[in-house]
């Protein structure tokens, strides 16, 4: 049995194959399996695009776990966008420096209190067309003023992690710095991807364990 990570994304496939690294199954993508998928994420929810990226392959591929998550960015002062919009939040033509761009300037003048966003991961695992789980992860934080760094990918040039004392023993920097200025080591622990993924780490390693 395999773990199959519904995602196209490189970025994504290797923060999860780190998060995971430890758990025993062999974890593949959607780039190496022979069928190809052509996935519609247009659902209203993170769940409803997580399930529409993951339910197609599960079908198919009934032997192996399929795990599959929707993600994006959520901004309190723009009620919430661009939620579910956050990959082509800049029109048919997006990269992912127009859309912080975007973000940038629709939040210009606003104050630091009101720059409050997270990032939220929905993740499911599936198997034979069949939901066995369903987790979220979340890190809140805030809207820099400006771009930077250049680890990472996506919104991470333009979020603050809100610093904290986390369980891990990770303590987030004492200056502002963007997750793209922090290691991916660092992100790795910290992240909505992190907490959502450690969950099902210790879900399989329970299951699977002999
Ligand atoms: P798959 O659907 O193939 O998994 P995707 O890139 O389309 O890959 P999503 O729809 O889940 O992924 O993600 C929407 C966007 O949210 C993504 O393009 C990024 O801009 C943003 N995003 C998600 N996770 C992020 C992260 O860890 N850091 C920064 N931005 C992130």
């Amino acid at each position: 049995m395999k773990l199959i990570v519904a995602t196209q994304n490189k970025s994504k496939l290797k923060e999860i194959r780190h998060i995971l690294s430890g758990v025993g199954i062999k974890i593949i993508s959607l780039n190496e399996l022979e069928t190809k998928f052509n996935i519609q994420e247009n659902g209203k929810t993170f769940f409803a695009n997580a399930v529409k990226k993951t339910l197609p392959v599960s079908k198919i591929y009934k032997e192996d776990l399929i795990v599959g998550e929707d993600s994006g960015l959520v901004v309190k002062y723009l009620n919430g966008r661009p939620g579910v919009y956050s990959k082509r939040y800049s029109g048919k033509n997006w990269t992912y420096l127009k859309n912080n761009l975007k973000i940038i300037k629709q939040l210009e003048g606003v104050k630091q209190k009101e720059r409050q966003a997270y990032f939220l991961c929905c993740l499911v695992l599936m198997k034979n067309g069949k939901l066995i789980k369903k987790i979220d992860g979340r890190v809140n934080g805030f809207i820099n003023k400006e771009i930077k760094g250049k680890n990472g990918f996506g919104y991470d040039p333009i979020f603050c992690p809100v610093r904290k004392k986390l369980s891990s023993g990770v303590c987030l920097p004492k200056y502002k710095k963007t997750i793209a200025q922090l290691p991916s080591a660092v992100k790795n622990k910290i992240s909505h991807r992190a907490f959502a993924f450690n969950k099902l780490k210790t879900h399989l390693l329970v299951r699977f364990s002999d």
